[in-house]
Formats: structure tokens, sequence, C-alpha cells
């Protein structure tokens, strides 16, 4: 036999083989990848889908929501409640936990359907973010509570990224894999075992346009970076901001580098920018499987414990020597100087 390809789904049933399952998780993971493609469609056809535009609505963070962020959204939950499988979501674009009807599901879905939507006009990598958490058992998964569990209890989490191809990469606390959208057959084929972030790197990303509101430990990091083979640190950095954070975490994941949106002076008040539960944690997860780090700022993200649905936290994350490096600097700053969440 000289077939070799491993689809997700043959990758799926091998590991519920494995480690026992019920079948039940494999199920999950199938909605989802289904949902991942049925937007990577949609994104696919770009202006000829008519999706382009605003929608002419905010979600529930204020922020203008594009036709193709409520379809995403739409795609996500429609998958939910077709299937039955979840007994509750979470989404960027809803306000309150949504339940899906007649489920008697053990887990909690929680998703950003399009990160970096601002993207989508100008045909640049946009993407899905998803984590998975257990319902406690007897738990009511409308009560917003049983959502509000830290990262390290998240059962998987992964993303799919709408690029110049469409992956899907997913950890279940296992190592990371990606996979590839094959659209001759459609389906995802595993192209990416075990991957791994280096421990070093020479590739930063932030919002420099941002720098005036900076605290001190990114001030220190990006100045030694910029000095280059004259500053401290002897050696040449390169910079790099897609606005996306899948096609960040992508390229970390690729290739090693350091992703930052601090907790700053202008978004303190927020508690950040970026959301804990269905941004910061899946990601911080992934990046953890790979052998990297993810940081608040002084608090590994995975720890949060949660106050809110749509919290937001700082996220410093990728190759683990840079991002340990920047944690040190975040201890030594003192903190009246330091912006509070
Ligand atoms: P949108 O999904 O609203 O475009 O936000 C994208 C994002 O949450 C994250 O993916 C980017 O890293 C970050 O915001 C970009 O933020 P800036 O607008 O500061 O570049």
């Amino acid at each position: 036999m000289t077939y070799r390809r491993i689809t997700l789904p043959l990758f799926l049933v091998q590991e519920q083989r494995r480690l026992g399952g019920s079948g039940v998780f494999t199920a999950l993971m199938t909605d989802i990848c289904t949902t991942c493609k049925t937007i990577s469609n949609e994104v696919n056809r770009g202006a000829m889908a008519g999706t382009m535009g605003y929608a002419g609505s905010r979600n529930v963070q204020g922020e203008e929501q594009k036709e193709l962020d409520v379809l995403a959204n739409d795609i996500f939950l429609y998958m939910t409640d077709q299937s039955g499988n979840w007994a509750g979501v979470a989404s960027e674009e809803l306000e309150d936990a949504y339940i899906s009807r007649g489920s008697d599901g053990r887990y909690l879905l929680l998703f950003d359907p399009l990160d970096g939507s601002s993207n989508i006009g100008v045909n640049v990598a946009v993407g899905s973010i998803f984590s998975i958490l257990r319902l406690p058992e007897g738990a009511d998964p409308a009560d917003e509570r049983v959502y509000l569990q830290p990262g390290v209890r998240q059962v998987a989490a992964g993303y799919t990224i709408y690029g110049a191809s469409t992956m899907l990469v997913l950890t279940s606390g296992q190592g990371v894999n990606g996979f590839t959208l094959d659209r001759n057959i459609g389906v995802f084929v595993l192209t990416h075992p075990n991957m791994q972030i280096p421990e070093d790197t020479g590739e930063y990303a932030i919002n420099a346009s941002r720098e005036r509101h900076w605290p001190a430990p990114i001030h220190r990091y990006v100045r030694e970076c910029v000095a280059g083979l004259d500053g401290p640190r002897g050696r040449s950095f390169n910079t790099r901001w897609i606005a996306s954070m899948v096609a960040e975490v992508h390229r970390i994941l690729m290739r090693g580098g350091v992703f930052m949106y601090p907790v700053d002076r202008d978004n303190a008040p927020r508690g950040g920018h970026l959301r804990l539960l269905y941004e910061a944690n899946p990601m911080a997860f992934i990046v953890e499987q790979a052998g990297g780090r993810a940081i608040s700022g002084h608090e590994r993200i995975l720890d949060i414990v949660p106050e809110r649905l749509h919290q937001r936290t700082g996220v410093i994350l990728g190759s683990r020597n840079e991002v340990e490096r920047i944690g040190r600097y975040y201890a030594e700053a003192e903190p009246e100087k330091l912006p509070v969440a």
C-alpha cells in the first residue's frame, strides 16, 4: 500500500481509538470541520459572494460587524443546532451564551467566528478560533458562570486560517497538528504533524502605532530589538504586523516569533484588547502545546480565572526564550508604572 494520507476524520477516529473515547468529541470536531470548510468557501469566493461589506450592526463589544462576521457566526450556530452535539455556545458576536436546542451535550464551544475581519476587504488572511470546555456535571449551559473556566481546563482548541490555502490547526493537549484543506476532495489532510515553535527568534509583531500607550516592559523589549547589532541584544530583529491574530500565531508556529498585544494605557480601562475565552486561551493552549509560552504580562494566560464572558486580557505569546524574557521585564518593572487592567 503506498497511499499514506491521513485525513482529519481518520486522525480523529485514530485518536478516539487510542484514547478510548465515546465518539462525542469526534462528532464535535467533525461539526467544527464542516463549519470551517463552509466559512472557507465563503471567504474564498471573495467579492463574488457579495459579503465583503459592513453588516450595518455592532457586536457586544461595540465593534462594527462585517457581513462575513455575521455569516460566519450564523454558520457556527446553525451547525450547533443541527448536530445537537453542543450543550452551549459563546461567541465574540453574541452578548449571551447560546443554548443548543434539544441538546444534552457535555461540551461547551467558545469561538471567534472570524478573527481579523478588518482584512476581509483587502484579501489578507483571516481565521476562526475555537475553544472546547467540558460542561460541569449537572450544570446549566445557560448559566454564564459555566463558561468562566481557566484556560488550563480546555479540552481542545484550534483555529482555521483562511489564507493562500485553508489550514486547521488543532490541539487536544497532546501536541499540535496542522491539516490543509484539499479542495479537490473537500477534506482536511494532515500536512504538519507535531508542530513545534523554535525556542529563539529574530521576529516580533506588535502594532507600533500604539507605542505612546505601551507599558514600560514592552518599551524596553522593543527598544532593545530595534537597537539591533549595536544594542544589548547584539543582533538584528525583524517586525511583522498582519492585524489578524490567527495569521500571526500561524506564522509563529511555522517559523517562530513573538506576538504582543499588551494591556496599555489606552486599552487598560477595557482590560486589554483581545478576548480571553475565545481568543487568548485557545491560542495560548496551542502555543504552549507547541513548546512556546503565552503570558498576559505578569501572568500565564492559561491560569487566569475569568470573571466575565467577554473579558479581555493582554497577550504576549510565541518563542519560549523571548516570551520568558518579556515576562522578566514585567517582573522587574516598577508596578506603579504599569497600566492596571
Ligand atoms: P478584528 O477581528 O476586529 O479585525 O480584530 C482583530 C484582532 O482582534 C486581532 O486578530 C489582531 O491581532 C488585532 O485585533 C489587530 O488590532 P489592531 O487594530 O490594533 O491592529
